[in-house]
């Protein structure tokens, strides 16, 4: 008998991909914005994709939702209001409410993502029943232009900077976030895989600082995503220093984290100081 197995594979360039093992595929569609599959992955647990790039795992997703908000958190005093741009799988908004955040705005352009999350992963898409979170599926670029509430905290959890997410990563968008960002706030945006994707941080430190007199990369270690070694820039119009004394740690996050995930390779430093 022949055994078959079937494997998910994201493309990281042309000469190297990553694979995981999956038991099945749950679902596959393609939607007006992107195409999302969903697959039970042996080591994993289940995992979405869009456009064929992992979003997150049931297994490793704590790093990259913790990160993308618990360092931010912390390099703010006061922070009772935040907005998410995307998220739509509910992990960041769930973070921030663990966080005993007030007020969370998040803006999903695309419901699928959303209805996906809702069915198969509910323990973060439950998020979006607590009373604190105000869940708009449309578009954040429009949204932030729009709006007239102040945020503590703006959270760009977008797809990789090409096709609906490239928006999020120029200037003319910063510009709107930092108009709605109060004074010591803090907007921060994946960045991208400094190995993989040195334009992403690229774009996103070019954008940031053409704005915003503070930028700071940090850095995480994500075992799905593209090298394993992920980037997160902030930018706020205040000095970005740790704001809070005491210090919850998360699964990943830490206090040591929070001072550590600063210290930048040489190879990630010369991309920031090339990206002007
Ligand atoms: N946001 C997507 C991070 C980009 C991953 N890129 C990649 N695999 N090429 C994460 C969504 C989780 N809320």
């Amino acid at each position: 008998m022949r055994l078959i197995e079937n494997w998910f594979s994201e493309r990281y360039s042309d000469n190297l991909q990553l694979s995981f093992r999956v038991q099945d595929q749950l679902l596959s569609v393609k939607t007006d914005y992107q195409r999302i599959d969903l697959f039970n992955t042996y080591d994993f647990g289940k995992l979405l994709s869009i456009d064929g790039t992992v979003q997150l795992t049931e297994k490793d997703e704590y790093i990259y939702h913790e990160m993308i908000t618990m360092v931010p958190y912390y390099c703010t005093a006061r922070s009772e209001s935040a907005l998410i741009i995307g998220g739509g799988d509910g992990g960041a908004a769930k973070r921030l409410l663990n966080l005993g955040i007030k007020r969370i705005v998040n803006v999903e352009i695309d419901q699928n993502v959303v209805e996906i999350s809702k069915k198969y992963f509910p323990d973060l898409a439950s998020s979006f029943d607590n009373k604190n979170v105000e869940l708009i599926i449309g578009d954040g670029i429009k949204y932030i232009k729009d709006t007239n509430e102040l945020f503590d905290l703006i959270i760009i959890d977008s797809t990789d900077p090409v096709g609906p997410a490239e928006g999020l990563f120029d200037r003319n968008f910063y510009e709107n976030a930092r108009s709605k960002l109060v004074d010591d706030g803090i907007i921060v945006t994946q960045s991208g895989s400094p190995y993989y994707q040195p334009e992403a941080l690229k774009m996103a430190t070019k954008g940031m600082k053409s704005v915003f007199d503070n930028v700071k990369t940090y850095i995480a270690f994500i075992p799905t995503y593209p090298s394993g070694l992920w980037s997160f820039t902030m930018a706020s119009k205040s000095e970005i220093k740790q704001r809070k004394d005491i210090i919850k740690p998360g699964k990943y996050f830490n206090e040591d984290i929070l001072k550590g995930a600063f210290y930048l390779p040489q190879f990630v430093k010369n991309i920031i100081n090339n990206s002007i």
